[in-house]
C-alpha cells in the first residue's frame, strides 16, 4: 500500500499517510507527502487535511535513517512546502505526534487532535533537539517559557494541555476525520487565512530579564554536562533574538552538532536496545500470551508494596497477602504515602490515588488467591521461606496461574521445585523503588514454559517496565555484574581510596550514585544479614565485606540509621565524610595485610567499569544474557549507568576491546589473578579487533 493516499471529500483534500508501525518520516513518506501537498495546490480543494492511518500520527523522523547519507526531500523542504501552501493545511492528530511529527503539524496552518492524543518534542531523550523548526515555531505559539519546559523535558502532553498552550486549535472528542472536516468547513466559511506560525513575532521585551541564563543553570543541575539541553536553550534564545530564517539556521547547526555527538549515538543505541530486548531468541513468533486480569502479591513490604502499585497504576486489581492485618495495614499505609508523594508532585490527582488504592486489597488468606492469573512473591531473601510460600501457592492457585518470584539472586529452579508446576514458575526481578525503576529482569527457569516467558515480556509493557530476559544464575545479569563492581570498590577503599573519592569519581563520570553511597542507601545490614549462616567459602573474600561488617556492628547501617560509610545530615540527608570511618578502613587494611597507597581516579574508574565489562562478557558467553545491548539496558535502566555512555558493553566497544583487555591483563598481573581473569570472549574479540556489537550480529 502506498505510503501516501489522497482523496477529495467535497471541497476538502484529505492526505493520508501510512508507514507502519508509527508513521515515522521515512524518505518514502517525506517524498509522498511533499508530492501530495504540491499536487493538491491545483485541484478544486479549498483546504487540506493531513492525517495518518494506523495507531498514531507521525511519531517523528525515521531514527533508523540517522547516521546514513541524507536522502531528499529533507524534512525541512517538506515543511516549507506545507507552510507555503496557498490553501489552509490542517493537521489531524491521533496517537502521539512526536518530534518531526509534531514539527510537521506546526508547519500546518491549523491543528486538530483527538482528546486522547498526545504531542511532544522528545528529541532530547535521543541526545538531539527538534531539528525541523520545532524550537522556532513552538515558542511562537506557546510562549518561550512553556516551550523551554516542553522541549527540555521531552515529555508528551495531552491534547487538552496542548490546546491551552495554543499548540492545538481544536480537540476532537469522537471521530477525528469528521471532526476535522467540520473544522475545515468552518475555516473556509470564514475565509480563514493560511496562518503561518513563522509569521508570529516574539516581542523580546516580553521575555523576563535573565530568563535564559537562569534556565541554563537550573537545567545544568538536572542534565549534568549533556550537550542537547544547553543547545535547546540557545535555539530558543535565537527564536527571540533572530529573524525566523536565521533562527532556523541556528537550530540546524546545533541539531547537526548533537546528531554527530557520541551522546546522541549512545542514546539512539539505547532506544533500539530497549525494544530489541523484548525479542526473545528461540521463542516462536506465535507463542501465546496469557491475559493477566488480576494479581496476587506475597509480602507487603517495600518491594511488595511498590510492585503492587505498578499493577494498580495499570488498572489491574491486586490482592496483597501478608501474615497479619497489622502487616497489611502498614503495607497499605506505605503505598498510600507513596501515592501522596506523587500527588504532591502533581503527577496524579486525589481521585486517581483513591482509584489506585481501591485496586489493592489486603488479605492474610492464600485461598483468596485461587482465581488470580499471576502471583509475585516478594518475601525475605531466604530460600526455605520462598519454597514454603511457593508450595502454598501451588496448592492455592488455579493450575494456569503463573507463579513468579521477585528474588534478586536466588535459584529459580530451586524455588520452582517446590511446586508441581515448574513450567509456570518464572523470576520477575523488580528494582527498588519498584514503582519507579523501569527495569524488570525476567528470569527464566530451566522449565519456564514459552507462553509464561512471552506473557512476562508482554506484561512488562503493560505495567510500563522495560523487560530484559535473564538466565538463571546467581545474581542473574545485573547483580552478578554488581559483585565484581562492588568488590573493586571495597578493595580500592582498603588499598588507599576514600569513600568520597570513589563515589565522586563514579558520579562525575556519570553514575547516578557512587557504589559506596548506594550501599548506604540500600542498607549495609541487608548484605550483613545475607552473609550470616553462610560458610566462609560462600561469603567470599572477607576484604569485600570486612569494613561493612564493622560498620553494621557499630549500628551504622547507612542512611536508615543516619550513618554508614558517611554521616547523613538529618535535615537534608546530605552525605558527610566521616574521619571515624577512615580510621576503620585503615584498621581493616592493616588486618588484611594491605599497604595503603595513593590510588588515582583513573584507576578507580577503570577497575570498576572494566569489572562490569569483564563479567558482562562472561554473561554473554554462558548465555545468561541474550545480547550485549540487553546488558546495556539492564545497567542503564536498573543501576544508574549513564545513558549518554550507552551502557557497559556499548561503552567497551567505544573504548576498544583491545584497550579494555590490555588493562584487565595488567590488573590481573598487578592486583589479583583471581579477580582479574580476562573473560575468554573479551580476550577473543580483543585479539580479533572485533566488538561485542559485531559478535551479537554474528551470533544473532
Ligand atoms: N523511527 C524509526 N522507528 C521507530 C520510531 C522512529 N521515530 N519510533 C518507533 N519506532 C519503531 C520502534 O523501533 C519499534 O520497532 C516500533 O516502531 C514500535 O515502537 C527531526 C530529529 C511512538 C511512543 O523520539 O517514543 O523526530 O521494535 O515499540 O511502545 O526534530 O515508539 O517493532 O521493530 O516504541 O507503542 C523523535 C520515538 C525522533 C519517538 C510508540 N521521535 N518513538 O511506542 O511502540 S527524532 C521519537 C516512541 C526527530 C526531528 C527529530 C515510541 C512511540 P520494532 P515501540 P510503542
Amino acid at each position: 500500500m502506498s505510503a501516501v493516499h489522497y482523496e477529495l471529500i467535497g471541497n476538502i483534500g484529505v492526505i493520508r499517510l501510512n508507514n507502519p508501525p508509527v508513521n515515522a518520516l521515512s524518505q518514502a513518506l517525506r517524498e509522498g507527502l511533499w508530492g501530495a501537498i504540491k499536487n493538491a495546490q491545483d485541484d478544486t480543494s479549498q483546504a487540506l487535511i493531513l492525517l495518518c492511518e494506523g495507531r498514531t500520527f507521525i511519531a517523528g523522523a525515521d531514527i533508523t535513517e540517522f547516521g546514513k547519507p541524507p536522502q531528499a526531500p529533507a524534512l525541512s523542504e517538506v515543511i516549507t512546502e506545507i507552510e507555503n501552501s496557498h490553501k489552509p493545511v490542517i493537521a489531524a492528530i491521533h496517537g502521539t505526534a512526536l518530534g518531526g511529527g509534531f514539527e510537521v503539524a506546526l508547519a500546518c496552518h491549523y491543528r486538530c487532535a483527538l482528546a486522547s492524543a498526545k504531542i511532544g518534542l522528545p528529541e532530547i531523550k535521543l541526545g538531539l533537539l527538534p531539528g525541523a523548526g520545532g524550537t522556532q515555531r513552538t515558542p511562537r505559539l506557546a510562549g518561550v517559557e512553556a516551550a523551554l519546559e516542553l522541549i527540555t523535558r521531552g515529555t508528551p502532553i495531552s491534547a487538552e494541555k496542548a490546546e491551552s498552550m495554543n499548540l492545538i486549535d481544536r480537540v476532537i472528542e469522537n471521530d477525528l476525520l469528521s471532526g476535522t472536516l467540520t473544522y475545515a468547513h468552518e475555516l473556509i466559511q470564514r475565509n480563514a487565512p493560511t496562518r503561518r506560525v513563522r509569521d508570529i513575532c516574539i516581542d523580546p521585551a516580553s521575555i523576563p530579564e535573565g530568563l535564559f541564563d537562569d534556565f541554563r543553570q537550573r537545567l545544568e543541575k538536572r542534565t549534568r554536562g549533556q550537550l542537547a539541553p544547553q543547545h535547546i536553550v540557545s535555539c530558543l534564545e535565537a527564536a527571540v533574538k533572530l529573524p525566523f530564517e536565521q533562527g532556523l539556521a541556528k537550530e540546524l547547526d546545533l541539531f547537526i552538532e548533537c546528531l554527530l555527538s557520541s551522546e546522541s549515538a549512545a542514546l539512539r543505541h539505547l532506544f533500539f536496545a530497549e525494544r530489541t530486548a523484548t525479542k526473545i531468541k528461540g521463542l516462536p513468533k506465535d507463542t501465546p500470551t496469557r491475559e493477566i486480569k488480576s494479581v496476587g502479591i506475597i509480602g507487603g513490604g517495600t518491594m511488595g508494596g511498590g510492585i503492587a502499585m505498578n499493577f494498580a497504576n495499570a488498572g489491574i486489581p491486586v490482592k496483597l497477602l501478608e501474615v497479619s492485618q497489622t502487616a497489611i495495614e502498614s503495607g497499605l499505609a506505605v503505598i498510600s504515602k507513596n501515592y501522596s508523594i506523587s500527588m504532591n508532585k502533581g503527577r496524579l490527582t486525589e481521585g486517581q490515588k483513591a482509584h489506585f488504592l481501591s485496586l489493592i486489597q489486603g488479605t492474610t488468606n492464600y485461598s483468596e488467591l485461587a482465581e488470580v492469573d499471576l502471583v509475585i512473591e516478594a518475601v525475605f531473601e531466604n530460600m526455605a521461606l520462598k519454597q514454603e510460600v511457593f508450595t502454598k501457592l501451588d496448592q492455592s492457585c488455579k493450575p494456569e496461574a503463573i507463579l513468579a518470584t521477585n528474588t534478586s539472586f536466588l535459584d529459580i529452579d530451586q524455588i520452582a521445585a517446590a511446586t508441581s508446576r515448574p513450567e509456570n514458575v518464572i523470576g520477575l526481578h523488580f528494582f527498588s523503588p519498584a514503582n519507579v525503576m523501569k527495569l524488570l529482569e525476567v528470569v527464566r527457569g530451566t522449565k519456564s514454559a514459552d507462553p509464561v516467558i512471552s506473557t512476562a515480556i508482554q506484561l512488562a509493557k503493560t505495567i510500563n517496565k522495560t523487560p530484559v530476559l535473564a538466565g538463571n544464575c546467581y545474581g542473574f545479569i545485573g547483580n552478578r555484574m554488581l559483585l565484581p563492581y562492588n568488590r573493586e570498590a571495597q578493595l580500592c577503599l582498603l588499598e588507599g581510596a576514600t569513600p568520597e573519592q570513589i563515589d565522586s569519581v563514579m558520579e562525575s563520570w556519570g553514575m547516578a550514585m557512587g557504589p559506596i553511597a548506594v550501599g548506604d542507601l540500600a542498607g549495609l545490614d541487608i548484605g550483613f544479614k545475607a552473609r550470616q549462616g553462610l560458610s566462609d567459602a560462600e561469603r567470599g573474600d572477607p576484604k569485600t565485606y570486612c569494613i561493612a561488617d564493622v560498620l553494621v556492628k557499630m549500628g551504622r547501617l547507612g542512611q536508615k540509621s543516619g550513618a554508614g560509610y558517611y554521616r547523613y545530615d538529618p535535615e537534608t540527608r546530605a552525605r558527610v565524610n566521616d574521619l571515624e570511618v577512615l580510621a576503620i578502613i585503615e584498621a581493616q587494611a592493616e588486618i588484611q595485610g594491605i599497604k595503603r597507597r595513593k590510588i588515582s581516579n583513573k584507576e578507580i574508574l577503570e577497575r570498576l567499569t572494566f569489572a562490569l565489562i569483564n563479567e558482562g562478557a562472561n554473561i554473554l558467553e554462558d548465555g545468561t544474557a541474550q545480547r550485549p545491548s540487553d546488558i546495556d539496558v539492564v545497567y542503564v535502566y536498573g543501576y544508574g549507568f549513564p545513558a549518554h555512555r550507552g551502557g557497559p558493553m556499548y561503552y567497551a566497544d567505544n573504548i576498544g576491546l583491545a584497550k579494555v583487555y590490555e588493562s584487565i591483563c595488567a590488573f590481573h598481573d598487578r592486583l589479583s589473578e583471581n579477580c582479574w581473569t580476562p573473560a575468554p570472549l573479551l580476550a577473543r574479540l580483543a585479539r580479533e579487533g572485533s566488538t561485542f556489537a559485531s559478535w551479537a550480529d554474528d551470533s544473532h
